[in-house]
């Protein structure tokens, strides 16, 4: 070995040693946790239980920071999905309206009264359909890494109760950038889209007629102050994703790999217990607040779905025949076991 290779070569060996003793100096890994939703949400719940979680069963190596209403992201959602893909933010929980605006393919989620319950909406994300959209993301520098829930989206305005599909005629309605203005076209409403944070105050200002969230965030968000009328019709159901940076999750050793994925089942699995006891508590507290409340019985809610049934070719379009085919026979095959469950469950008594 000549006099210069072997400087190279202790050269080499310094950087070496530097390099793993500057991670061990530079202390724990830092994960940065982004959420459009504030911290009065189950959103946030959820997140603040997978940083328990990831920071004691890592014993000091991870801290996790939350950074509630995507303060980090200039408060946009867009913005913070971005941030996300380009390494910017290591995590954040997206909803899987906001995933469409990457990818199309998620659009899926949007078909309307898709899911008959939060039961089956978690059993098809958690099986192989979801998983398989999970992968797609993969090409867009995102790892997803579980399923939690928004919840099943309802809808709210200032000028009428919407009882019957009529009634939403010619109301301006908010939706997230992401969600098919179709939706609401299709019933003679005009839809636009808008970030979050901007909602309040359009609605506030009469800019907007009304909006459509999940009964846990219209709450959250206090929207009971700027809307009168609330109708309950499960129209689309939420999913939310924990997403990574790519990157960031490749850097990481299998055996903390592991560690977060399995912190992030158990947390969304709080998460969503969470958003269904609000499904149940949270009429009654808006109602005592001054909002009419419209639960449509099954058959309100046939006449909006019967009139819905003309979105299929649109769907189509959006997402491809055969993914919503494949969608509603996840569902299908879900309810089938559910109903062989039951029955095995009546007989054994
Ligand atoms: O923007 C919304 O309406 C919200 C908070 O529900 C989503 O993240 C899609």
């Amino acid at each position: 070995m000549s006099r210069w290779t072997r400087i190279a070569a202790a050269g080499m060996l310094a950087a070496l040693l530097a390099a793993g003793c500057s991670d061990e100096a530079a202390g724990p890994k830092r994960i940065r946790l982004s959420l459009i939703l504030g911290e009065n949400s189950e959103w946030y719940q959820g997140a603040a239980k997978w940083k328990e979680l990831v920071e004691e069963r890592t014993e000091g190596r991870y801290t996790v920071d939350l950074v509630p209403n995507a303060s980090r992201s200039s408060h946009s959602q867009i913005q913070e999905l971005q941030d996300v893909q380009r390494g910017l933010l290591e995590a954040s929980f997206e909803s899987t309206i906001l995933l469409s605006t990457v990818d199309r393919k998620w659009m899926v989620f949007s078909y309307p009264w898709l899911f008959p319950n939060h039961a089956m909406a978690s059993a098809v994300c958690d099986g192989e359909a979801g998983e398989a959209l999970l992968l797609r993301l993969l090409e867009r520098n995102i790892v997803g890494i579980a399923y939690g829930t928004n919840g099943f989206r309802q809808v709210t305005n200032s000028q009428r109760a919407i009882r019957v599909p009529k009634d939403l005629e010619g109301l301006k309605i908010r939706v997230p950038q992401g969600l098919p203005p179709e939706l609401f076209e299709h019933f003679g409403a005009s839809a636009h889209q808008m970030n979050f944070g901007d909602l309040f105050v359009a609605l506030r200002t009469g800019d907007m007629h009304g909006q459509e969230n999940p009964l846990s965030v219209i709450q959250a968000a206090k929207l009971q102050s700027v809307q009168k009328h609330l109708t309950i019709w499960n129209y689309v159901y939420d999913p939310i994703v924990l997403c990574m940076n790519r990157d960031f999750w490749y850097g990481l050793s299998g055996e903390d790999q592991k560690i977060l994925r399995q912190a992030a089942h158990e947390a969304m699995a709080y998460e969503r217990g969470l958003v269904e006891k609000a499904d149940e508590a949270v009429p009654s507290a808006l109602k005592a607040e001054g909002m009419k409340v419209a639960r449509l019985d099954p058959k309100e809610l046939d006449a909006f779905r019967a009139k819905a049934k003309g979105l299929r070719p649109v769907f189509e379009g959006l997402v491809g025949e055969e993914l919503l085919d494949r969608m509603l026979k996840a569902v299908a095959d879900e309810e089938e076991k559910a109903r062989k469950k039951a029955l095995e469950e009546a007989e054994r008594y």
